[in-house]
Order: structure tokens, then C-alpha cells, then sequence
């Protein structure tokens, strides 16, 4: 059986509670991160330990730390590459000696996830993210950063902190003319550098698909197929190396193969986001769906069928949800349409994993 969680943004961030995740049926914990702390900067012990004691009094557990953000002076190898380095490093180790052993991170560099609408208007009045590439190609990098921050209702989106982002300008002056073999080659330096300490602390370390799986304002970006995963997999064949495996995120391209990419990398993948999404028709538009198959493009059952097939038993989360029943909840994540999500995956893993004993 796979571990069902929640991403949680932490009490002050949060607009969802965690007695209310624990009240979702299978739900065995969260996935979530020490917000406010910089990428580059050592986290703590003392402030890990505090937000683990958090989530346990509520009767759950930190079943994988989403994100341990990898600073831009890693990615762009600036002089500043290993002392951040370092620092990441302490981070595992305080983090592995607090018990915990999963942690996701990207390496897209300045933007994490992008949309360019976060409130898009469904027939039924539900609302969902959507990505038209048009826009993106029709506005500057800071003018991309304004409307998310203007789109997000006051919250904090993850990634797209305004003291990073209001240095946007600054950020792309140092991938100014990177290709994708040298971004490439700087993902292969740091994890070649972190595999001794996740050896020594077991920590599983999952790169997260890039979203949307294509370059935005020319950035260079490695993650976005089966043969870019097994570029990497096979660049540090360390099991600890591994993929967040991100249906959605996949999704963005009809091109992947998703169920045929789950199967590939067994053994690697030591995390889950399952979503589907709608494809528009028209090249690079997309929005995102309820989780269930029947409303997006994806066929859930398959792709749960994989990971089962390879044994997957790791943590996986529902991903960005509608947002329904006018909760006032950041985009992509309230508690009602992510809570009906898992009840859905959870009953297609319940019926496959019956249907195979027999
Ligand atoms: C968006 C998330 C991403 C993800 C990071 C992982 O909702 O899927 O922000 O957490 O890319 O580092």
C-alpha cells in the first residue's frame, strides 16, 4: 500500500488544518517544509524538530519534506555553489537525525511551477489553474511574477516567495545563455556531492518533474521526459537519487508515456503527486482537473496500475485540486477537492490490489 498524505503549508500559512487532514479517511500524514527559511541556508534542528512535534500532537507524521529548496547559486554554479552546498548538506544531516528520510526538491531554474491564470472559471463554477503558453510568450519574466502574486488571493504560493521573485531580473542574469548539458552537468555536481551523506543518513533524495515540461522565457530545463529521468538516473545510479513522480506536471506534454514512465523507473521513484488534467486542443494550453479519469485527459486506473506493478509502497499526495464549494483556500490547494482526490485513488488502489490476490 502506498502512504496517503497531505501537502500541509504549516499553521501560519495553511488555510487547512491538520486535525482536519487527519480526519480524511487513510490519510497518514503530510508533506510539507520549513517555510521561510532560504534556499541556501542551513535548516536547523531545533525548528525541524519543533514543526515534526507539530504534526505528530495532531496524530500524523512527516512522511516526506517538500521542498528542501535548491538555491540558484547551485543551479547556475555561481562562486557561491559550494558553501550552499555544504549547508544543504547539514540540512539532510539534521533532518536524517530527526527521523526524517524523504526529500523532494526541482532544478528549474528561477521559476518553480508556472500558470498563467490561477482562478480559471469552469462551467460548473469550480475553479482551476491554467497555462496558456501565448501569454507566457506575450509577457516579461516580471510581469509573469505579477500576475501569479496578483492571482493568489493574498497567499504565499510556494516558489514564488516575493523576496526571491523580486529579484527576478537579477536571478536571470546568471542562466544568461546556460544550455540544458551545463544546467545538466551543475544537477550532476550537487548530487554527486549530497549521494556520501544520503548514503551515510539514507535519505532519499526525489527530483521533481519541471511544470510545465518545456522551457519558459528560454530558461534551460532537464526534466521533462522519460529519457531526461534516465539521463539523470543513470548519471548518479545511487538509489537514492530518485524522482518525485509528478502525474501532472508529466501530463503538461501528451507526448509522456506516463503509466510506461512509472514502470521504468522502479526502484527510483520515492515519491508521488497523482493528478490528472484537461488538454485544450491547442499546443502548450492546459488546465488542471478534478483527479477522477473521467475529468481530465488522463486514465487514473493506468496509472495507478503502475505503480503498483513496480511495488510502489512510498508516500504519494493528491495534487492541485479544483477549488469547489467557495472554500477560500490558495490555489491548487484546499482541503475539499484533494480530499475527495485521495478517497478516489484510494479506491482504485483497494480495487487493484483485490483484484490481483485473486
Ligand atoms: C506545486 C508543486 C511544486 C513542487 C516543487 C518541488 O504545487 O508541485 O511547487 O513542490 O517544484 O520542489
Amino acid at each position: 500500500m502506498m502512504k496517503l498524505g497531505f501537502r500541509w503549508f504549516g499553521d501560519k500559512y495553511d488555510t487547512v488544518k491538520l486535525w482536519q487532514l487527519r480526519q480524511i479517511p487513510g490519510t497518514k500524514g503530510v508533506v510539507t517544509s520549513l517555510y521561510g527559511v532560504a534556499p541556501g541556508a542551513i535548516w536547523g534542528r531545533d525548528k525541524i524538530h519543533a514543526l515534526k512535534s507539530e504534526v505528530e500532537e495532531a496524530g500524523l507524521e512527516i512522511l516526506c519534506i517538500e521542498s528542501v529548496n535548491v538555491a540558484d547559486a547551485i543551479k547556475a554554479a555561481t562562486y557561491d555553489r559550494d558553501r550552499c552546498i555544504e549547508n544543504y548538506i547539514k540540512s539532510l544531516e539534521n533532518l536524517a537525525e530527526e527521523g526524517i528520510h524523504t526529500v523532494c526538491y526541482n532544478f528549474m531554474p528561477v521559476f518553480d511551477w508556472t500558470r498563467t491564470d490561477l482562478n480559471k472559471m469552469r462551467e460548473d463554477g469550480a475553479t482551476v489553474l491554467s497555462y496558456d503558453h501565448s501569454v507566457v510568450e506575450s509577457v516579461d519574466p516580471q510581469e509573469m511574477f505579477d500576475i501569479v502574486d496578483s492571482d493568489s488571493s493574498g497567499h504565499v504560493l510556494p516558489g514564488w516567495e516575493p523576496e526571491r521573485l523580486g529579484k527576478v531580473k537579477e536571478l536571470f542574469g546568471l542562466y544568461k545563455g546556460m544550455d540544458e548539458d551545463t544546467l545538466f552537468a551543475n544537477l550532476v555536481y550537487f548530487l554527486k556531492a549530497i549521494m556520501p551523506t544520503c548514503d551515510k543518513y539514507d535519505v532519499d533524495m526525489c527530483i521533481h518533474i519541471d511544470d510545465p515540461c518545456w522551457s519558459v522565457f528560454g530558461l534551460p530545463r532537464i526534466v521533462r521526459s522519460k529519457e531526461h529521468l534516465h539521463r539523470i538516473m543513470d548519471a548518479v545510479p545511487n538509489v537514492h537519487n530518485g524522482v518525485t513522480l509528478c502525474t501532472g506536471s508529466l501530463s503538461s506534454d501528451p507526448s509522456n508515456n506516463i503509466p510506461d514512465i512509472i514502470r521504468s523507473l522502479k526502484g527510483r521513484i520515492h515519491f508521488a503527486h497523482i493528478r490528472n488534467t484537461r488538454q485544450s486542443g491547442t499546443y502548450r494550453v492546459f488546465e488542471e482537473a478534478a483527479h477522477i479519469s473521467c475529468d481530465g485527459y488522463l486514465d487514473m486506473y493506468e496509472i495507478m496500475k503502475a505503480f503498483y506493478d513496480i511495488g510502489y509502497d512510498g508516500p504519494f499526495r493528491p495534487d492541485h485540486g479544483r477549488n469547489i464549494w467557495g472554500e477560500m483556500a490558495m490555489p491548487g490547494y484546499g482541503l475539499y477537492d484533494r480530499a475527495l482526490g485521495s478517497q478516489y485513488l484510494l479506491g482504485l488502489e483497494e480495487a487493484i490490489i483485490k483484484a490481483n490476490k485473486k
